[in-house]
């Protein structure tokens, strides 16, 4: 047996079980990510901390060793099925069950890109702020955008890109709403790894958000100019 198959996560104290746990992430073991989750939620650990600091952190560490060439796609996915493990311990507890609705969302990622683990932190995140949240899931054209925005009724349409090579196809979603007249009837919110606020504003989106808590921000500081300009209109 291992040193490491000795490491029983609940005798580490906070600090080194958040170690582990990117080690784990790294390794893709699911089901010790899941348990590192729940200690630290009967540690009373905000779901939002264990998010942030445990999970995202991992991820980052996971990224920079894929961007090196040390990691490979076969086990980022592993990676990143672990970290979704973790993710769906912590939906419902950032998804408030109840919560006045204050605004609906269609996301999704854009078409040839198929990471969806930061688009569903925001969709997540946007529920637990009490949106309704549509999420398209990836790989989406410009026609499933505007059939879904269609059937749906969004106030809001988030678009994510991971890759600079689909990042570009955020713009042509953009153009064809402006193309079609309905542009200003949606707020447009863009994000992902690659993106900056030039980027946004450079193709037409209302903001760019940083990460899913700016997301959230964002979406309530929008929801509240449109609620204004319809009053005073
Ligand atoms: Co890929 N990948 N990947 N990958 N991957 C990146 C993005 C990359 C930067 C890695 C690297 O080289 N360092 C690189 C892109 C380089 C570039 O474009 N310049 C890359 C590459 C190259 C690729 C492939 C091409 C590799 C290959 O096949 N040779 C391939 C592409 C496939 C495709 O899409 N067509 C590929 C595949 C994969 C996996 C399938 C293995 C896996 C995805 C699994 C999944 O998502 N289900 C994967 C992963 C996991 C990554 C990294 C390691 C992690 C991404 C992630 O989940 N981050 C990534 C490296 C990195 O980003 N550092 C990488 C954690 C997540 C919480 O953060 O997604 O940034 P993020 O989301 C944040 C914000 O950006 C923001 O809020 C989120 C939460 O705070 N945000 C939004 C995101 N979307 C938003 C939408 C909004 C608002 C905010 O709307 C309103």
């Amino acid at each position: 047996m291992s040193e490491e198959d000795d490491i029983i996560l609940s005798e580490l104290d906070d600090e080194e079980l958040v170690q582990q746990m990117f080690d784990d992430l790294y390794d893709g073991l699911k089901e010790e990510i899941e348990e590192g989750v729940n200690i630290l939620l009967e540690r009373k650990w905000e779901p939002y901390d264990i998010l942030t600091k445990a999970l995202v952190g991992g991820m980052t560490i996971v990224g920079a060793d894929f961007r090196d060439g040390i990691l490979f796609v076969p086990e980022v996915l592993l990676a990143a099925n672990a970290m979704k493990g973790g993710m769906a311990i912590l939906k419902p507890l950032l998804v408030e069950t109840g919560a006045p609705r204050v605004g609906k969302m269609v996301i999704g990622t854009v078409k040839g890109d198929i990471h969806d683990i930061g688009k569903n932190l925001v969709g997540m995140m946007m529920e637990g702020a009490g949106f309704e949240v549509v999420d398209l899931g990836i790989n989406n054209s410009v026609e499933a955008y505007l059939e879904a925005m269609e059937a749906e009724g969004p106030d809001i349409l988030g678009m994510s890109a991971l890759l600079t090579t689909t990042m570009p196809y955020m713009k042509v979603v953009i153009d064809t709403l402006i193309e079609q007249g309905i542009r200003d009837d949606y707020i447009v919110l863009v994000g992902g790894a690659p993106l900056n606020e030039e980027f946004g504003k450079a193709i037409g989106a209302d903001a760019y958000c940083r990460d899913a808590a700016v997301a959230v921000e964002t979406a309530k500081e929008w929801m509240g100019r449109k609620h204004n300009s319809a009053a005073t209109a």
